[in-house]
C-alpha cells in the first residue's frame, strides 16, 4: 500500500505539479482537478485485482500517465516558443526523451515480461530508469533556472529600450539603432533622411478629452507609423508627443512623400477616439543629409526647424528643411533646448 500505491500516487501529483508549473511560468492557469486526474486514475486503476496482481500491468499504468503528462509539458513549452528564450530548447529535447525512455519502460515489460516484483529491481533496465530519472531531475532543474532568469533578463532588456505605452523604441534604442543605420548608408555613400513628427496641440487634447484618450491618441499614431513605414525604416517615441523616424533608404523625395502618408494617415485614424471627435493631427519636418556628412544631431536639429516652420504655417502639414532660409532663422532656442534633451 505504502510503497506501491501511494509513493506512485506521490509520483504522479509530482508530474502534475511539474506541468501546472510549465502553464504558470506562460500565466496559464490549471484547475484542480488536473493534478489530482492521474493519482486518482492510478489509484482507481489498483481496484482492479488484474492490475494490481501484475508488476507488468502496474507498470503500464504508471508509465502511461507519467509519458502523458510529460509530453503535455513538452507541449506547455513549445507552445510558448514565440518568447525568446534559449534554454526553452534543450527543455523541449529533455522532455522527449523522458518521453522516449517511458515508453522504452513500456515496451520492455510488454515485450518481456516481469515474472516478479523482485524482478523488477533486480532489471538492468529498473537501474537505468532510475539512474536516467535522476539525472532527468536535476537537469530539468537546472535548465528551469536558467530560463527563468533569461527570461528576466530579456525583460530588462526589452524594457530599457521599448516605450512601454507605444511599443515604439525610446529614445535610447531609436539614437543607437540610428548610429549604427548610419554608419551603413555612410560606409555605402547614400544620402540620409530624418523625419520629426510632434502631434498638434496635444496639451489641448489632454486637457478637452482627458489624459486617457490623450494616450490613446499616442498610440493611434504608433500603429499609423507601423503601418506606414517599411519594416527596415526606424521608428522611436522621443519623448512625450514627438516621434522620430529613420527610413532605410531613399532622399528627401522618399522622406517627403512618407512623412505626407503619415500625416494624412494619422489624420484620418485620429479623427475619431472612442467616440471622441478629436481630430488629432500632427506636424513632421524633414531633413536630408548629403553623401559623406551624416550627423544624427545635426540632422534632428534640422528636422526641428522645419518642424517649427510646419507649425508655424498652421500645423497638420509636412516641411521641408530645405524649404527656406526662414527654417534657418526660426528660434534658436527651441533648437538648443531639443540639442540638450
Ligand atoms: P504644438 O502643436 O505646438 O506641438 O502644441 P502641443 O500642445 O502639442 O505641445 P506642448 O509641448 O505644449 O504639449 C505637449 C503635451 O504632451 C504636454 C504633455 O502633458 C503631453 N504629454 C506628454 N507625454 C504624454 C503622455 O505620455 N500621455 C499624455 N496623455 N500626454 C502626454
Ligand atoms: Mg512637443
Ligand atoms: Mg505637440
Amino acid at each position: 500500500m505504502l510503497s506501491i500505491e501511494i509513493a506512485n500516487a506521490l509520483n504522479l501529483l509530482g508530474y502534475s505539479f511539474m506541468f501546472a508549473g510549465t502553464r504558470a511560468f506562460s500565466r496559464r492557469e490549471t484547475p484542480v482537478t488536473v493534478f489530482l486526474l492521474a493519482p486518482l486514475i492510478w489509484l482507481t486503476a489498483m481496484r482492479v485485482p488484474a492490475i494490481a496482481a501484475d508488476i507488468n500491468l502496474r507498470v503500464v499504468v504508471v508509465s502511461s500517465l507519467q509519458c502523458t503528462f510529460v509530453a503535455l509539458t513538452a507541449h506547455e513549452f513549445w507552445r510558448e516558443r514565440a518568447e525568446p528564450l534559449l534554454s526553452r530548447w534543450p527543455i523541449v529535447i529533455l522532455l522527449l526523451a523522458h518521453v522516449l525512455m517511458l515508453c522504452v519502460r513500456m515496451s520492455v515489460v510488454t515485450l518481456t515480461p516481469l515474472a516478479s516484483q523482485r524482478d523488477l529491481f533486480r532489471s538492468p533496465v529498473f537501474a537505468l530508469m532510475a539512474f536516467g530519472t535522476v539525472l532527468f531531475t536535476i537537469a530539468f532543474a537546472f535548465l528551469l533556472l536558467s530560463m527563468t532568469k533569461e527570461r528576466t533578463e530579456m525583460r530588462h532588456r526589452i524594457d530599457a529600450l521599448i516605450d512601454s505605452l507605444t511599443g515604439l523604441a525610446n529614445r535610447r534604442a531609436f539614437i543607437g539603432e540610428a548610429d549604427a543605420a548610419i554608419a551603413l548608408r555612410t560606409s555605402r555613400s547614400e544620402p540620409l533622411a530624418v523625419l520629426l513628427a510632434d502631434l498638434d496641440h496635444f496639451k489641448k487634447i489632454n486637457d478637452a478629452f482627458g489624459h486617457a484618450i490623450g494616450d490613446q491618441v499616442l498610440k493611434i499614431f504608433a500603429a499609423t507609423l507601423r503601418r506606414c513605414i517599411g519594416q527596415n525604416d526606424l521608428a522611436g517615441r522621443l519623448g512625450g508627443e514627438e516621434f522620430a523616424i529613420l527610413p532605410a533608404a531613399g532622399g528627401q523625395a522618399t522622406a517627403l512623400a512618407l512623412a505626407e502618408a503619415v500625416r494624412r494617415a494619422f489624420a484620418q485614424a485620429a479623427a475619431d477616439v472612442d467616440g471622441h471627435a478629436v481630430a488629432a493631427t500632427v506636424s513632421i519636418g524633414v531633413a536630408v543629409s548629403q553623401i559623406g556628412t551624416h550627423d544624427l544631431t545635426g540632422l534632428l536639429g534640422q528636422a526641428d526647424r522645419a518642424l517649427y516652420q510646419a507649425k508655424e504655417r498652421g500645423r497638420n502639414r509636412v516641411a521641408a528643411y530645405a524649404d527656406g532660409e526662414a527654417a534657418a532663422a526660426v528660434t534658436p532656442l527651441r533648437v538648443r533646448q531639443r540639442a540638450r534633451a
